[in-house]
């Protein structure tokens, strides 16, 4: 009896391992696009960027309008690496950010704004 138990066992072994592997596989950090944009505007005012949070439902394209309607030259810069372009005062650009799958921070990478309170928060909502 014994001698056939124990290749039964293995064999459940070897299934739930494969079971494991496969479940592994199935779910990465990948998020779904859902073909949709989010569309926002983004100024500046003294140190800070107005809306300083910015909501995207997750899944969803991220096209910012970065004015300067400050009287210094700022970036915006996300930390995906999207942005980074410096504007004069009066100078706008539009930053294709990706599609959204988690939380990204963005603030102004000229001189010390960042630390002045030049940041600004993307949030995924559900
Ligand atoms: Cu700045």
């Amino acid at each position: 009896m014994s001698h056939l138990r124990r290749p039964a066992m293995t064999f459940a072994a070897l299934v739930g391992a494969t079971l494991l592997l496969l479940t592994g596989c199935a779910s990465g950090p990948e998020v779904d696009p859902t073909g949709d944009t989010t569309e926002v505007t983004v100024t500046v005012n003294g140190m800070r960027f107005v809306p300083d949070v910015i909501e995207v439902p997750k899944g969803n394209d991220l096209v910012v309008t970065f004015e300067n309607t400050g009287t210094e030259v700022h970036d915006l810069v996300f930390e995906n690496g999207a942005g980074g372009e410096h504007m004069a005062p009066g100078e706008s650009e539009v930053i294709d950010v990706g599609v959204i799958g988690s939380d990204l921070d963005g603030w102004c990478s000229v001189s010390n704004h960042r630390e002045m309170g030049m940041e600004l928060t993307v949030q995924v909502t559900e």
